[in-house]
C-alpha cells in the first residue's frame, strides 16, 4: 500500500482491511510524508502484527514504491501480492475477491470498467483519462483488458518473478500498464474481477499531468516497437522461464474466467 500524504484515510482503511482480511499481512510503503503518515502506520504497526511499514527517503514516485514492496514481499515469501490505494478508493471489503481469483490467475486485474465494476464520484473528465487510456493501450499494445491503469490488482508471486519487476522503470500510473504489458507478452494468464472504485473523500490527490505525459509517451514508444519485426521474440526475451505462447485469446480472461480449471 504506497501512501504519501494519507493521514486522514490511512488508519480507516487499515482498520478495514484488517477486519475484512485478518489473514491478509499489508505493508505501508511510505516516501516520508509530511503529514505523519508514516508514522500513524507505525503506530498501528505498534499493536498489530500484521501491518508492517517501509519508509523510503522521500516522494519518489509510485513505481519505486511498487517495486520496494514487491521485492520486500517476495523476500518474504508470500505467495501473492497486492497493489492497493491507501485513500478509500479501492475497498478492503472487495480484497478477498482479488486473491480468490489469483488462484487460478497470474494477474487478476480489480477492474472498473468491467460488467458490475463502477466508479464512485468522478467527474466526467477522470473517466474519459481512464477510458481513454486504457483505450490507447489496448489499441498500440494489444492489449485485451478493460482497466489497465487500475491500481487495485494481485499479481502471484511466481508471476512477478517471471516478468523482471526490478527492471520497470514507469514512474507513475504507467506502472500498471507497464506490468500488465510485461505479464500479457509472457503469456501468462490474466483476468478482471469487477470493482467499486470511490473516489477520494479525504486528502489530496497526487495525479499530475506530468503523470499522463509519461504515460503518453512510453504507450507510444512501446506500440511503436510493436511494429518493428521480431519484437514478439524479444518480449519472450524478457520473460525468463517463458514457455509457449499462447493461441490468441489464451493466457486471458475476464471476470467470467474466474473459477475455471488452473492451465
Ligand atoms: N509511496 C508513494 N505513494 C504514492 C506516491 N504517489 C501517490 N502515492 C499513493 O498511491 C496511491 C494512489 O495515489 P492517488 O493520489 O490516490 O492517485 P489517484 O487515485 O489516481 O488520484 P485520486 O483520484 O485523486 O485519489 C495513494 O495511496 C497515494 O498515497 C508516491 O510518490 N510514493
Ligand atoms: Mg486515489
Amino acid at each position: 500500500m504506497p501512501t504519501y500524504e494519507e493521514a486522514d484515510s490511512l488508519p480507516g482503511v487499515l482498520q478495514r482491511l484488517r477486519t475484512s482480511e485478518p489473514d491478509v499481512d499489508v505493508l505501508v510503503v511510505d516516501d516520508a510524508s509530511p503529514d505523519g503518515t508514516g508514522e500513524l502506520a507505525e503506530q498501528v504497526a505498534a499493536t498489530d502484527p500484521g501491518v508492517h511499514v517501509m519508509h523510503r527517503s522521500g516522494k519518489a514516485g509510485l513505481g519505486v514504491a511498487y517495486r520496494a514492496g514487491f521485492a520486500w514481499g517476495l523476500e518474504r515469501g508470500y505467495d501473492v501480492l497486492v497493489e492497493m490505494d491507501a485513500d478509500g478508493s479501492h475497498l478492503p471489503e472487495e480484497l478477498g475477491s482479488l486473491v480468490e481469483a489469483a488462484r487460478t490467475a497470474d494477474l487478476v486485474i480489480g477492474s472498473r470498467w468491467v460488467a458490475g465494476g463502477s466508479v464512485v464520484n468522478w467527474p466526467w473528465y477522470r473517466r474519459l483519462i481512464s477510458r481513454g487510456g486504457t483505450l490507447y493501450a489496448r489499441v498500440a499494445l494489444g492489449l485485451p483488458v478493460h482497466d489497465a491503469t487500475a491500481g487495485f490488482r494481485a499479481f502471484r508471486a511466481d508471476t512477478l518473478r517471471r516478468i523482471d519487476v526490478a527492471g520497470v522503470a514507469s514512474q507513475g500510473y504507467c506502472f500498471q500498464i507497464d506490468m500488465t504489458r510485461r505479464v500479457h507478452e509472457a503469456g501468462l494468464r490474466v483476468v478482471e474481477v469487477p470493482v467499486t472504485f470511490v473516489e477520494r473523500e479525504l486528502g489530496t490527490s497526487k495525479m499530475s499531468s506530468s503523470i499522463v505525459r509519461e504515460a503518453l509517451w512510453r504507450v507510444t514508444v512501446w506500440g511503436l516497437a510493436r511494429l518493428v519485426p521480431g519484437h514478439r521474440r524479444r518480449a519472450r526475451r524478457i520473460a525468463p522461464g517463458h514457455g509457449e505462447t499462447p493461441a490468441p485469446g489464451r493466457g486471458l480472461g475476464s471476470s467470467s474466467d474466474v473459477g475455471r480449471e488452473p492451465r
